[in-house]
């Protein structure tokens, strides 16, 4: 046995020879009868993963395979080099578990992956006596959770000869959007609420070649027009009522399953037009069948500005600093419900005040700065936990933090206080910061 670093790829070889050296298909594995396990990710069958191996790495050796047998590919003997494959992105890793159609073509940024962060000292703050992680979306290529579905959903348009993508945004959706659809050589159109996207989103739609259209009205509004032209023309429409876009944000769940080894008993996450609370509930049912991970109790939070499914009825002129979930009418408002009331958890409402107080304590206790909306579900913790409706003594929580703090600059630099202008002085620094 052996090892060594060629370019991106870790290598190790290692020889099996004899009947019981075994390889599954799906995520391969190639065993040697000394136990030395291997994982060589995703491929339909281990002998195309060995020839892929011997031509990368020029080892001019004989694979021997000889058949399937009860779900194992049944090995007479190996030779052979594996390697740890580099991070392919969602399709690649999780595609077998989404419900994609056969002519999907793979469009990815290597979205996903995200980390999820433990964070000790806000869970302190907030009383202490649990585990608290943070799924950090903003990490994402475009810097929201946005991709997960967007690889998905532009993959089967492509797949199926699309040209042009389309969507209504509060700006995340655009940049997403509009980021995938340049990497499929497609054209994206955008719709965008007048005067009321944040910069970073505006700018990362623009930049990825976007035709950006400013709608004089709401996201609602926008969200109506995307559907009906859509109806209309041959336009892919990719917002989340696009099924692939819930088949691909499923994949977060899955995440968090796969580092956790289960569910979390909380999920807190921002709740807008409701298609990631749909999908988080989704992919945990979907691990919970196959692996038995169990469920989370799902707290979704609104804006109290713009919280139609804790008031009921469709807000007409949703308003909040949590630009991004700024919508009246959720697409998925019914599944939202529904995934609040199986998972016996609840959706309710932070004000604007508490999503930016969550927003500051979460970049000064932990150092992860989101955009607003990525901190009303940590909001809506802090709110419930307060309240003594959520005890999370022994248990552990996982909240989603949708967006990255860059998209929405301003909100942070429109109040601050300017930095302090010295000289190029010692003395003048000394005095600035010793006193
Ligand atoms: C950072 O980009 O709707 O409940 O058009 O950008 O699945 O809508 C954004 C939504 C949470 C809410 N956090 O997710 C759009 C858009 C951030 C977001 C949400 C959004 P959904």
């Amino acid at each position: 046995m052996g090892a060594g670093v060629i370019g991106e790829y870790f290598l190790g070889f290692c020889v099996a020879v004899g009947k019981d050296a075994t390889a599954s298909a799906g995520n391969v594995c190639v065993g040697a009868p000394t136990g030395m396990l291997m994982e060589v990710g995703f491929v339909s069958s281990v002998q195309a993963v060995i020839k892929k191996q011997t031509n990368k790495t020029r080892i001019n050796r004989r694979f021997i395979a000889s058949k399937y047998s009860g779900g194992k590919l049944i090995i007479d003997e190996i030779l052979c080099y594996t390697r740890r494959v580099a991070y392919q992105g969602l399709l690649h890793k999780y595609g077998p578990l989404l419900d994609l159609p056969r002519y999907t073509r793979t469009v990815s940024l290597l979205e996903g992956n995200t980390p999820l962060i433990k964070a000790d000292n806000l869970a302190r703050q907030l009383g202490g006596g649990f585990e608290l992680f943070i799924k950090y979306e903003g990490l994402n290529p475009t810097g929201s959770f946005k991709d997960r579905g967007m690889t998905a959903a532009v993959s089967e348009a492509l797949g199926r000869g699309t040209t042009t993508v389309i969507c209504a945004s509060t700006g995340n959706t655009a940049a997403s959007a509009a980021a995938y659809a340049a990497r499929a050589g497609m054209k994206s159109i955008v719709l965008i609420p007048q005067g009321k996207v944040a910069t970073g989103k505006l700018a990362g739609a623009i930049a990825y070649g976007a035709q950006v259209i400013q709608i004089d009205g709401s996201f609602d509004d926008a969200l109506t027009m995307v559907i009906e032209i859509t109806n209309k023309h041959p336009i892919c429409l990719v917002n989340s009522i696009n099924p692939y876009r819930i088949e691909g944000q499923k994949t977060s769940a899955f995440e968090i399953c796969d580092v956790l080894d289960s569910a979390p008993d909380w999920l807190c996450l921002p709740v807008g037009n409701a298609g990631n609370i749909t999908s988080y509930w989704a992919g945990f049912k979907q691990y919970n069948q196959m692996k038995s991970t169990g469920l989370p109790q799902v707290l979704g939070v609104q804006a109290a500005g713009s919280a139609p499914l804790v008031l009921g009825p469709p807000i007409e002129n949703p308003e909040t600093v949590a630009t991004a979930i700024r919508i009246g009418k959720p697409a998925r408002g019914e599944q939202a419900l529904q995934a609040a009331e199986e998972s016996k958890g609840r959706i309710i409402a932070a004000t604007d005040d508490q999503i930016l107080e969550m927003q500051k304590i979460l970049a000064k206790l932990e150092g992860i700065w989101v955009e607003p909306a990525s901190a009303a579900g940590l909001a809506g913790l802090a709110i419930e936990i307060a309240n003594g409706t959520l005890n999370p003594k022994g248990k552990r929580v996982v909240a989603i933090c949708t967006g990255h703090g860059l998209k929405d600059p301003e909100i942070i630099t429109k109040d601050m206080q300017k930095p302090s202008i010295v000289l190029p002085k010692l003395e003048a620094l000394e005095e600035l910061i010793l006193g």
